[in-house]
């Protein structure tokens, strides 16, 4: 009894003085803190790793693993074992069939498993070779071995080490997209400047290169876009491979393959040749000597990613060429080198051309036409959603229409529509929305898929991400380019746990916030399937009223259509009829807003006001909840955050509490405003209980944001 009195008064000793005593951090570490485990934790790791032994030479890659696995070990249990030789009893063992011929011999029982994981995969096993007793992580590769490393790591911080787990990456092509721009200001970026320091390179490598590569490699990401989209001539000239060169470089030993944006018109703005047109034989033979001279530096240089006709944009169009044109084009000059081509999907039409029915409409109809003819070596990219990015949208109906192109999936991470790195909302929930949704002609949005992009939210920021929780971002895109099925409450989870610690009573509230936190954003801003209603350019803040910009498609009043009747898009065959674009079970199915999702409602239908909603209020009565409940959620973010004050370090708890009172003044505006628009138009009462907006409309229309961040 006395035992066990004194051991619960430790406990509670120790957990005191773990929490008393937390010391601050920055993030910098991001989820690779690697903090002192509880003894009994420490104790079963230990037993794990009495030594390190990687058989065979050593590489670069294999060097990394180790590094990692040094300082994992060094601050999980105080001290780093040795590396050893030979194989001994309680060795974490790295091996490839190649390092360890008898993993893949006839009678190995690994064989099966381990030919499995194709290139990228590792297995973790509790196992005997040569009659040791071993923590085993096999892989077909150095670079699997990097991964399972990782992954040892990751169960080893969150107290499960002895797990067998097997993993393969479900998706060859795993990268993140930076909108950098050369003077390192990121388009919707918001966490600082882009760690890419051109001016520096290629002579000065920053420590960040290397941190941002671990951070990538345990993660399963294996390439990088450095360069924006909106891309200049110069990237393409000899000093600025040079410097991709220098970053590749860094990246290479961790199995990150750099890939650079492309601006179709680069021969011609250089002044090299006369011309873009892509079937010139002068600009084809332009860049196989561009891709060439790339390769010199960069043998294993990735390839393009190219954003054409669109928002501006040189391309193919220009010439009278359509997109496969354009594309295979440039695939023809890195195919020689392996190299890809990104060709990406968001295009709507230019100045002048537009249609005026429904910019929903255009990818799929400029794309879906081509299918089939577009070179082996080119993905079309694809952003998650035909309009751009909002906080809710439907899939694009590209996703299953597209049987003979691979298709890349395009999510932003960065939160340029939701809330930027102020608002907390955990992107994990909507990627995964996303990824499960039914296309009904090819399965779920993640079968159709070959690759993954994800628009970077990584910056100069001593956290990276611009805040804490936006880390989470990062962290839920990586897993999900390696399994697109995978559940983004366990990534959650997983990432609390590494990031604020095992502890069940910090980590749990952290979830459950993470897991209401992209809905809250939803209901704040856009319910019921409204979009496109942010401030004009900046979209920081709400402007529905916006009805004056030069195109039609860019006014928040073309995406709400709201009037003295109704609200919403008539997206069915009484409207643009974007729905067509979907299989034909989701076309009928979408087609009664009584079988459509109420959270796409506003989306696909134009209703009444009056429209009765399933909760047996009006639709605006349901809006105005909607809104409400947005508010509330904030609210209750913030109210959850507080309980864990005495669990969490003083500098990280006030960086978040501040970053939640932020958003719950943005929710209350965006609530208030949105109220005072909807109902200048509808002329309807706000039913009793209902608090009117603090301001006039007039106020919230004066609202200005000159120096928002994020516009590069
Ligand atoms: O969401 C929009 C952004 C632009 C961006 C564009 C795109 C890089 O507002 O900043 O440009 O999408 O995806 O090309």
């Amino acid at each position: 009894m006395r035992f066990f009195l004194s051991a619960a008064l430790t406990g509670l000793l120790l957990s005191l003085a773990a929490t008393v005593f937390a010391a601050d951090e920055d993030g910098y570490e991001l989820w690779l803190r690697y903090r002192p485990l509880e003894r009994a934790a420490q104790a079963t790791v230990k037993a794990q790793a009495r030594a390190i032994v990687i058989p065979g030479a050593a590489t670069p890659t294999t060097e990394a693993a180790l590094a990692e696995l040094n300082r994992g070990l060094a601050g999980m249990l105080g001290q780093a074992p040795q590396k050893a030789a030979r194989i001994g009893d309680g060795a974490l063992l790295l091996a490839t069939p190649e390092r360890l011929p008898e993993l893949a011999a006839v009678n190995s029982p690994l064989r099966a498993d381990l030919a499995a994981l194709g290139g990228g995969g590792y297995l973790l096993r509790q196992t005997r070779i040569q009659g040791h007793k071993v923590t085993l992580i096999a892989a077909n590769s150095d670079i699997g071995l990097l991964y399972g490393a990782y992954a040892w790591l990751r169960e080893a911080a969150i107290g499960a080490p002895a797990r067998d787990v097997s993993s393969a990456p479900k998706l060859q092509l795993r990268l993140l997209n930076h909108w950098d721009n050369l003077d390192r200001t990121v388009e919707r970026g918001y966490s600082g400047q882009s760690i890419w320091d051109w001016w520096a390179l290629p002579d000065i490598l920053d420590q960040h290169y290397t941190d941002y590569a671990r951070a990538n490699a345990s993660l399963g990401i294996n390439g990088t876009v450095l360069n924006n989209v909106n891309s200049k001539p110069e990237v393409l000239t000899a000093p600025f491979i040079a410097k991709a060169a220098a970053v590749a470089d860094v990246l290479r030993p961790y199995g990150i393959k750099v890939y650079l944006s492309a601006r179709f018109s680069t021969p011609l703005e250089l002044h090299e040749t006369a011309t873009a047109d892509p079937l010139s034989p002068e600009v084809r033979a332009w860049w196989q000597r561009k891709a060439d001279e790339i390769y010199k530096s960069i043998p294993d240089f990735g390839g393009f990613l190219v954003k054409a006709n669109s928002e501006g944009q040189p391309g193919p169009q220009d010439y009278q060429r359509n997109h496969a044109e354009g594309a295979n084009m440039l695939a023809a000059a890195v195919a020689p080198h392996k190299g890809i081509v990104m060709w990406r999907a968001f295009v709507y039409a230019p100045k002048g051309s537009h249609r005026a029915d429904d910019r929903a409409r255009q990818a799929y109809e400029e794309f879906k036409p081509l299918d089939g003819a577009f070179a082996a070596n080119v993905l079309v990219q694809v952003k998650n959603g035909a309009i751009d990015f909002q906080p809710r949208e439907p899939f694009h109906p590209l996703f299953g229409a597209m049987a003979k192109t691979p298709l890349m999936m395009e999510f932003q991470i960065t939160k340029e529509y939701l809330g930027y790195a102020t608002d907390l909302a955990y992107l994990g929930t909507m990627f995964e929305e996303t990824l499960e949704s039914d296309t009904k002609s090819a399965g779920t949005v993640a079968q159709t898929l070959s690759g993954m992009a994800g628009v970077a939210n990584i910056g100069s920021d001593r956290n990276w991400a611009g805040s804490h929780f936006d880390q989470a971002n990062w962290y839920a895109y990586g897993r999900m380019a390696w399994d697109p099925q995978a559940k983004a409450r366990n990534i959650a989870a997983e990432w609390a746990a590494l990031t604020f610690g095992p502890d069940r009573r910090v980590a749990d509230p952290i979830v459950d916030m993470m897991m209401i936190s992209r809905e809250a954003v939803v209901d704040y801003m856009t319910p019921l399937g409204l979009h496109h209603i942010m401030g004009t350019s900046h979209h920081h803040g709400p402007a529905p009223w916006v009805d004056n910009l030069e195109r039609p498609d860019w006014n928040p009043v073309y995406y709400h259509r709201a009037d003295r009747n109704g609200i919403g898009f008539d997206r069915t065959a009484s409207g643009s009829n974007a729905l067509e674009q979907y299989a034909p079970e989701i076309a009928r199915q979408y087609a009664d807003p009584r079988t459509t999702p109420q959270q796409l409602l506003l989306w696909f239908h134009h209703l009444p006001w009056d429209y009765a909603m399933p909760s047996g209020r009006t639709l605006w009565a349901e809006l105005l909840a909607r809104y409400d409940k947005g508010v509330a959620d904030a609210k209750s973010l913030r109210t959850r955050w507080s309980a864990l004050k005495p669990l969490i370090d003083a500098r990280r708890y006030a960086e978040v509490d501040q970053r939640l009172a932020r958003q719950i003044d943005n929710a209350v505006l965006w609530r208030d405003a949105c109220i005072a628009y909807f109902q200048s138009v509808s002329g309807l009462p706000l039913p009793a209980g209902v608090q009117p907006p603090a301001h006039t409309l007039d106020y919230y229309k004066a609202l200005r944001y000159p120096y928002s961040p994020g516009r590069g």
